[in-house]
């Protein structure tokens, strides 16, 4: 199809990916999107209309699969099994988490919402960026506060959206684009713990002058408390990466939440309404429809256990009773005892010393840090040390 957009950097993946460990990653297109590319963006039906918005492919669909092929069968082969969370995002999944943030227990997405606003003119001043880099993007309410603020500081010139999820990308994108005239859009799909090292604006990834961006500093936002999902050695490499790439100026804002009574952690992963154990189940589901296998939902039930051992919230999906599943795609058949617990996420929680001790430890100092009045969820801002 002449129409395709250029955009589709699928011929450009095997180096992005080279590139990930050392190579060249000059390969990667970023082009801007053309009107006529409207519905060439390769999402088939309901796709979202692109204009204006460039975006960067590190994981096209292929990749994605494979490695959602690779995480499910060594998951599923381990014992005990485990699915990393990052599966639970598809359409359905992230409309779940969305309903989430809005229940009475689940505290988090106001919490942080609060402390934003109450400081995003502070984070402005303090980092004065050109370019607003979100990792995890799906967050617009809160991503609106930052842009706003660096707006009205006169500085904005650029969002740069990052996401496993093209379609949830676009969206926010074109979103953005209707509210801030005059300011780029350049997404980016890709998996934060394996593609930060191509981030628009870095020494190695740049396509600064493509977007008509010189001298451009960088804010990367990581919200929501999503750095909890990953343990921490996983951490301290991500943390790592990120603060290599950094120049001076260049802020990480991170948001994280906070160690608590049990009780409340607990009830925000397992809410009354049964979202959180909607959410839960949803990866099986992704599992059945991209990967052919028959999980029964009902046969799995959502739990929600706090480890203080380790300060994590985990959720785990429990097999109700002995039942045999099948992954065909796999060419696996495999056999759940009654009772079997397979973990599904887990979800840190943290102290305000506990951040900045890890935040140097990756060689990133704190410039500020804040919490709502109640001290249930940090944002911290942190500098190249
Ligand atoms: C989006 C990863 C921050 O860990 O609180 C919400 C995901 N899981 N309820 C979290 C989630 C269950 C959420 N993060």
């Amino acid at each position: 199809m002449t129409s395709r957009t250029p955009a589709t950097a699928t011929g450009a993946r095997g180096s992005a990916f080279a590139g990930a460990s050392g190579g060249d990653p000059s390969g990667i297109r970023d082009e801007p999107t053309r009107p006529q590319d409207a519905t060439a963006n390769g999402l088939g039906s309901g796709s979202v209309p692109v204009t204006g918005i460039t975006v960067t492919r590190h994981l096209a669909a292929a990749e994605r699969h494979a490695s959602l092929t690779a995480d499910v069968r060594a998951g599923l082969t381990a014992n005990p099994r485990e699915l990393p969370p990052k599966w639970f995002y598809d359409a359905t999944g992230s409309l779940l988490f969305d309903r989430i943030t809005r229940l009475p227990e689940y505290y988090p997405t106001r919490r942080e919402h609060a402390v934003l606003a109450a400081n995003a003119a502070r984070i402005a001043t303090a980092c004065p960026a050109t370019t607003l880099i979100e990792l995890g993007s799906g967050t617009s309410e809160k991503t609106r506060l930052l842009l706003d603020a660096l707006r009205n500081a006169g500085v904005l010139r650029r969002f740069v959206p990052f996401d496993v999820d093209e379609e949830t990308l676009l969206r926010a994108g074109q979103e953005i684009l209707r509210s801030y005239p005059g300011t780029s859009v350049h997404a980016v799909v890709g998996d934060f713990e394996r593609h930060l090292a191509f981030l628009p604006g870095s020494a190695s990834g740049d396509s600064g002058s493509a977007g008509g961006v010189a001298a451009d500093r960088r804010l990367v936002a990581f919200l929501g408390g999503t750095i909890g999902n990953l343990r921490p050695e996983t951490r301290g490499t991500f943390l790592r990466a990120l603060r290599d790439q950094f120049h001076d100026g260049d802020a990480l804002l991170l948001g994280t939440d906070l160690v608590k009574d049990p009780a409340r952690l607990v009830a925000a992963y397992d809410d009354s309404a049964g979202v959180t154990a909607a959410f839960n189940r949803n990866v099986l589901s992704v599992i059945n429809r991209e990967l052919d296998a028959d999980f029964d939902l009902r046969g799995f039930a959502h739990v929600a256990a706090w480890d203080p051992e380790n300060s994590w919230i985990e959720m785990r999906l429990r097999s109700v009773r002995e039942q045999e599943v099948s992954v065909r795609a796999l060419g696996l058949v495999t056999r759940f005892g009654a009772d079997e617990q397979m973990r599904t996420e887990i979800s840190a929680k943290f102290t305000l010393e506990g951040i900045r001790a890890e935040l140097a430890a990756a060689g990133l100092g704190t410039s500020a840090q804040w919490t709502d009045p109640d001290g249930d969820f940090a944002l911290t801002l942190a500098v190249p040390a």
